[in-house]
Parts: structure tokens; sequence; C-alpha cells
């Protein structure tokens, strides 16, 4: 069964000109890349991203950390990747979510750290299961963003939206 998943290139590995290399690996999978854009991280996208962990400790670092306010750059690189499954593949070749003990081939093991003050900088982020793909997915992108139809869709009418076209 296809599957989608979400992989978001972090700020740390955005930072450490790691994006070529993390794109290498991912493609051992032999999986299709069916979106990817580089986005900019409110905080408000941030926080729904990880609400899960709303309650943990960490959680305000976590916010700051993937917003790229402690790389001094507020991006990330947001891809979907789509195939047989996409999520177990992915995760296994992203590794533990602790760098330190992540398999020293994974893509954590090798590029990520801890840093003194705690924060797990781990590089990428990828769905846990489907129905968190689905929920990051949509979070992440709209539906005229994927090249495949992967989740229900309706057509709107908006009157009146301003939005920037070439000038
Ligand atoms: P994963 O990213 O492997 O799915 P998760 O969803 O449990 O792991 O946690 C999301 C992120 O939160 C993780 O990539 C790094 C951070 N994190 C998790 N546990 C942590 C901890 N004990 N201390 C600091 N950061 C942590
Ligand atoms: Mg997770």
């Amino acid at each position: 069964m296809n599957q989608a998943v979400l992989i978001l290139i972090k700020p740390d590995g955005l930072k450490k000109s790691l994006t070529g290399n993390i794109l290498t690996r991912l493609s051992e999978t032999k999986l299709e890349i069916v979106a990817a854009k580089m986005a900019r991280v409110s905080r408000e996208l941030a926080m729904e991203h990880y609400k899960q962990l709303q309650d943990k400790p960490f959680f305000e670092e976590l916010v700051k950390y993937l917003r790229g306010e402690l790389h001094d750059r507020m991006k990330v690189m947001a891809l979907v990747y789509w195939g047989k499954d996409a999520i177990k593949k992915c995760r296994d070749l992203a590794g533990a979510t602790n760098p330190e003990e992540a398999d020293p081939t994974s893509i954590r093991g090798s590029y990520g750290r801890i840093t003194t003050t705690g924060v797990y900088e781990n590089v990428i982020h990828v769905s846990s299961n489907e129905s968190e793909a689905a929920r990051e997915i949509k979070l992440w992108f709209g539906p005229d963003e994927i090249i495949v139809d992967m989740y229900p869709m309706k057509e709107i009418v908006e009157k009146d939206c301003k939005k920037n076209v070439w000038a």
C-alpha cells in the first residue's frame, strides 16, 4: 500500500548544508517525491506541528528550534515522499529521535547532536504513522502543491481574495 510521509529538513540541517546529503540518503528508499518547498515557520505552525508534545518541558525550545530561532534562519525544507511503506523506510533511515542513541549510520546518528541546553538537534522530521502523516501534510501543504491526489479535497471560490502575481 502506498503511503505518504512528511519530511522536514530542520534549520540545523539547512545551516550545516546537509540538504544534498539528506536527499541523497532518502533516495535510497526509491520513494517518489510528490511535493517539495522551502517554508517559513510561524510560531502557530510550529506549535500546531508539535501539538502532541505541548505538555513536555522541552516544548518551548522545540518550537524555537523548528522555527529556526536557534539557527538564525526562519525556514525549513518540507517534502512529501510517496510509495510503499514510506513511513517505515524513511524513519529507518532517519534513526532514533535521540541523535546520540541513533544508529551512527542513520541520518540523525551521522549529523545530529544534543546541545548543551538539551535540544535534540536531529536534522530531520519524519511523520510517525499514517494519521500523523495526513495531519502534518495537510498542515504544511495545500492540495495544489502535491502532484498526486492523496486526500479528499473540495473546490471553493474565494471572492475578493488578494494574492501576489508576477508584475
Ligand atoms: P520523532 O521526531 O522521532 O518522531 P517525537 O515525535 O517523539 O520524535 O519528538 C519530536 C521532536 O521532539 C524530536 O524530533 C526531538 C524533540 N524531542 C523528543 N524528545 C525529546 C527530549 N526528551 N528532549 C528534547 N527534545 C526532545
Ligand atoms: Mg514524531
